[in-house]
């Protein structure tokens, strides 16, 4: 999955596809390096943001959401907001990311289970501004696990057919990045994959990767030097299990993820070997081949 943030502020990518045109050659050139699926968002959810408007954020995602199906591209729609994701729905979007697992509004499990597209539920304890100081734990692992699957519960009583959920164990979002958190569900991928919900994982040119790549006096590495980490860790992934990784580079990702996830097939555990929902609405059912 590849990230098109229409954003002025994201902490990856901040401000370069802002601009409609840009925002839509930059996903059809991450098609070209072997994105299966585009993410457009156009809400940051760095660590402090602030919300945009529902008519700002439509602004930003439908052109070009439309842009990019109109070119054959599979699209997520990258939001929070129920209304944003039918308008995205509306333009060709075929998978809602929420990253607020649908907490943010409560509209949304109904608006996708009406829908019946995928629905990546991630979790998530509260808005930007103030997420970091949710981040307290006892079993960072047991308490993900257990949050996310009673937001599942709930998008499962709007009648979201099963097939369509996908799991994220939200990297970054109410994470504290000193305590460890990330690293922590990074290795317990099975405690999600175990659950037979295909999963997704955004570690992409997060914060905690800077903090272990400190320089000698124990600078942060800026996100834009921390992609050969993001291939690393969308490897570990793959190897263990994952779904899809959503990432910001995709030509450095693509093969070693493809690679690490042909020797976990190799040993008969790939899970979700098999075609899913997912797979159709992400064009992987045909091997991609109606993809530019
Ligand atoms: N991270 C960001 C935005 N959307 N969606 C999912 N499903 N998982 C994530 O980890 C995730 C996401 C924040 O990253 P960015 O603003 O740097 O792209």
């Amino acid at each position: 999955m590849g990230v098109v943030n229409v954003t002025p502020d994201s902490f990856s990518d901040g401000g370069a596809w802002f601009d409609h045109e840009k925002a839509i050659h930059h996903g059809l050139n991450l098609v070209a390096e072997g994105a299966d699926i585009i993410d457009v968002g156009g809400e940051s959810t760095r660590p402090g943001a602030q919300r945009v408007s529902r008519e700002e954020e439509l602004r930003r995602v439908v052109p070009v959401i439309e842009a990019l199906t109109a070119e054959g591209v599979p699209v997520s729609v990258d939001t929070m907001r129920a209304e944003v994701a039918e308008a995205a729905i509306g333009a060709g979007a075929r998978i809602v990311n929420d990253v607020s697992g649908g907490l943010a509004d409560p509209d949304m499990p109904r608006a996708v289970a009406r829908a019946g597209i995928p629905y990546v539920v991630m979790h998530w304890r509260g808005h930007s501004h103030d997420m970091q100081t949710r981040a307290l734990y006892q079993d960072v692992v047991r308490e993900v696990r257990d949050e996310l699957l009673q937001r599942v519960e709930v998008v499962l009583n709007e009648g979201l057919d099963p097939s369509k959920v996908i799991l994220d164990p939200g990297l970054g979002f109410a994470k504290n990045p000193t305590a460890g958190h990330n690293w922590s569900l990074l290795a317990h991928l099975d405690a999600f994959t175990s659950t037979g919900y295909p999963v997704l994982v955004g570690a992409s040119r997060k914060s905690f990767l800077g903090r272990l790549l400190t320089d000698a006096d124990g600078t942060p590495r800026p996100f834009g030097e921390c992609d050969d980490a993001t291939v690393a860790i969308t490897s570990l992934v793959a190897a263990a299990g994952g779904w899809c990784v959503r990432v910001h580079r995709v030509r450095p990702t693509a093969t070693p993820s493809a690679s690490a996830a042909a020797v976990r097939a190799a040993g008969g555990t790939a899970a979700g070997s098999g075609k899913t929902d997912r797979d159709a609405a992400d064009g992987r059912a045909d091997s991609g081949s109606d993809r530019p």
